[in-house]
Parts: structure tokens; sequence; C-alpha cells
């Protein structure tokens, strides 16, 4: 008998998988696990019949000769199905897209990619095969792809997540299905938590960060609460959240967070809780008899270890060009255009900020034939300047509610440097490294 398998609890990447390894692997038997996902269980439940799973339990006795691992390289998520098989030395391939530093299945081959889903590696070998997939299938395949991606908006998707998506389209699969397969809020009690969480929603800022939190007492553990936290993430745009639920039967407090900033660090807080997860999704379990007070500690935690939020004084160009506005228009057009800027801070003979003088200044200045005047008849007086302590996210306010391309940083009136669009945008650009941070992790974690 040869097997094909993904990990316990089958997310809808697992099941793209697996719906493809079908048609590359077809004398191979595909084994289901006995958790699902609740986010497939949508799916799952409409296609099981497409797959033909057999159970672990059917594996018991059989003579297994090769076994296909999909969607994960560590043991701890593919022994329920080992637990069945005995006296058997199968050859193991297994196809995963997760960091090869993970695997620990020993003997096995490793066929690793870093696209953003695994079922992508499949599609991929699917189509240098020149294999036909029914629509279902596509279906079912595409919904992994989305899934794992994030939509395609994840820092792990590569190029040949689209290329598969492409393919998938092509062979018919349905994207209003794919789309109800991805809805994350599926039952009334998930809507009633996220109701109730969206009303009692706190955002404190924290050493500079915009941190959001919630509280939220239940009588029992409930399903999906991770999915709720990622639509209050969605919704508010934090530079964290932290949701605690105080489950009032087991008296533990379940903290779930979400960071979209690198120096907020879950792994490092969540750690602290003897919780999991990596820099950016997480979940903790704590015993506690009063789900208050450990929100409260949790609270005064954060103000003591959260890392500063990065300043203008982080972000900025300290050896700003600017020019004195006793210079003239001529002296200023010639000067920005040898430094190749739009614009340059205007300084009085104390160095002190006096104004700010930009090519469209110039040009007035141009058409005027005022070109050896000086600066000060031409420049703009009333300019938007920034201390050098506040944060990105209030730099990204002031960019976008005043339309201006440079901030002069000053202390009291002198200047100390210059945040540029261009200096702004550089700092978003490296902000998030998720390289090699798969979906399912950030799913399992919460
Ligand atoms: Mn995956």
């Amino acid at each position: 008998m040869k097997i094909a398998i993904g990990h316990t609890n089958m997310d809808l990447d697992c099941l793209g998988s697996l719906i493809l390894a079908k048609r590359l692997f077809r004398d191979h038997k595909i084994v289901k696990s006995r958790l699902i996902h609740p986010v497939a269980r949508n799916l799952y439940n409409l296609y099981q019949n497409h797959f033909d799973f057999i159970n672990p339990k059917d594996l018991a006795g059989q003579k297994i000769e090769e076994i296909k691992i999909l969607d994960t390289s560590s043991w701890g998520r593919v022994k329920e199905y080992f637990s069945h098989i005995s006296d058997s030395d199968p050859r193991i391939d297994i196809y995963d897209h997760h960091p090869a530093e993970n695997c620990d299945i020993l003997g096995a081959t490793l066929h690793q990619s870093s696209f953003g889903s695994n079922t992508t590696h499949l599609a991929t070998m699917i189509m240098n095969q020149g294999i036909e997939l029914t629509t279902e299938e596509a279906t079912i395949a595409l919904t992994g792809i989305y899934a794992d991606t994030g939509k395609f908006i994840h820092e792990n998707v590569k190029a040949e997540d689209m290329r598969a998506a492409a393919f998938l389209i092509e062979s018919g699969a349905s994207l209003k299905l794919v789309k109800s397969f991805l809805a994350t809020i599926k039952d009334d009690e998930q809507r009633e938590i996220l109701h109730a969480i969206t009303k009692n929603l706190v955002t404190r800022e924290i050493q500079g960060h915009s941190i959001l939190l919630s509280y939220m007492e239940l009588e029992e553990n409930a399903q999906g609460l991770a999915a709720v936290v990622e639509k209050v993430l969605d919704l508010e745009n934090p530079d964290a959240y932290f949701a605690i639920f105080y489950i009032k039967r087991s008296q533990t407090a379940l903290l779930i967070a979400r960071s979209q900033k690198e120096r907020i660090d879950l792994h490092d807080i969540l750690h602290v809780y003897g919780g999991g997860g990596h820099h950016l999704a997480g979940s903790a379990k704590v015993k506690a008899a009063e789900g208050v007070h450990f929100f409260d500690d949790f609270c005064l935690f954060l103000e003591n270890t959260l890392i500063p939020a990065a300043r203008a004084v982080d972000i900025m160009t300290a050896e700003v060009n600017s020019i004195n506005e006793n210079e003239t228009l001529l002296e200023a057009s010639i000067y920005l255009e040898k430094i190749e800027h739009t614009g340059l801070p205007v300084t009085d003979n104390e160095g002190m900020i006096a104004g700010f003088l930009s090519l469209r200044d110039i040009m007035k200045g141009r058409k005027a034939d005022q070109m050896h005047a000086p600066v000060k008849a031409y420049m703009t007086r009333k300019i938007i300047t920034a201390s050098p302590t506040i944060t990105i996210r209030e730099i990204e306010r002031i960019f976008y509610k005043y339309h201006i391309g440079h901030l002069p940083i000053v202390d009291d009136k002198k200047l100390l440097g210059i945040v540029t669009r261009w200096d702004y945008l550089q700092f978003r650009r490296s902000l998030v490294k998720l390289d090699g941070i798969s979906d399912d992790i950030i799913k399992t974690a919460g």
C-alpha cells in the first residue's frame, strides 16, 4: 500500500496539497487526519468524496511501501498516522514549504520549497506534467493557496504562488467558492464575541506604540477565537493587539496576540507567559484566579518590557541640506539641481528654521523675473515641523494630513534633520520580515 498524508488538524493548504497529490501519485491512498481545522471544515464537508479518504486506523496491519508527507516535515504533526503503521519500512518523501531546519522525520527525502503555500509546490508539478484538473480540484487547490498566502499579501508570497493560481483559474477554479471557504467568522458564537469585543476595545500608547487591548470573560472556551482576533486587528490596524479572554470554568486567561511591527516581538513577550508562536503571532494560556488582575498585570508588563517605538530621530537624515534665507533664488535653484532635491529647509543666520523652499516657489520667482531676490521673499513661511521624538505613526499621519513630502525635524527652532517620504518608505519596507514563516504557524499560534 502507498499513502499520502498531510499534517494533523488539516487546514486548507493541507487539503489543497492532498487533492493534487491524489492526481500526482495515482496509486497512493489519501489518509485523513482525526482532526480538521475549523477553517477547513466547510470545504471538507462539501468535498470529502473527491478525496476518497481512508482513516488512519485502516493502516493497521497493512504493509506500507511508500508515504508522501505534505505540508509538514515535523514528526509531531504526523505521528497520529504512524501510530497505526507497524512492520513496514516505507520510502518517505516530504513535500513541504516550512524551513528545512524544522525537519525531524528520520530517513525521509525532503522536497522543500519556499513558496507561500505548499499547494503551489504540487500545482507546479501538475503544470509541468501537463495534468488536467477538474474544476473541483482546481477550486480546492486554489483555496489552499489563497489561505496560506493571506490572499497573496503575506511576505512569504512568491511569483510561483501567483503562477499556480493563474493555472488553477484557467482550470476552472471558482473564486466565488474560494471566497466562501475563506470566511473565518462562521458561527453565531464567534459573531457575538466579535460584536462584544468591538464595544470594549481600548487603545493605549505604550512606549510610543499604538497598542490595542481587549478583555472579555467567557463561561467556557470558544471555538475560532483567533479568527475573531484577526478580524479586529484588520478593523483597527494597531501596531499590536492583545486580546485577553478569561475562561471562568477553567480559571484560565487565554491571551491571543498579533503584532504588525518587528519591534513588538510576541515570541519574546509570550515566552514569559509560557506561550508559543513566532514574532508576529502567538498565544498563551495562564492560570489566574482573577481575570481582571491578570489583565492589569499584563498591561503593566507591557509598559515595562516593550522596546520603544522608532521615532523621527531614528529615521531622519541628520546631515540635512539647507539654505540661508539671504541667498538668491538663482543660487538656491543651482544648489537644488546639484543635490537633486525638490525642496529644502531655509535657515536664518542663527541656524534656526525660517521656512521651506520648493522648486515650485522658485518657479514663481522665475516667472516674475526675480531670480536675484532673496530666498526669504519666496519661501513658504508657514511650515509643518516636528520634534525628534514623534513616532513613525505620527509622521505618517502628518504626511497624509498635510500632503507634504518633507518634514523638517526641529528642536525648538533649531534644524536637526529632515524626514522625507523616501525615508519613511524605506523604513516601512524593511519593517516586517516574514520570510520562511508560513500562515499555518500563524494559525496554530492561537
Ligand atoms: Mn501550509
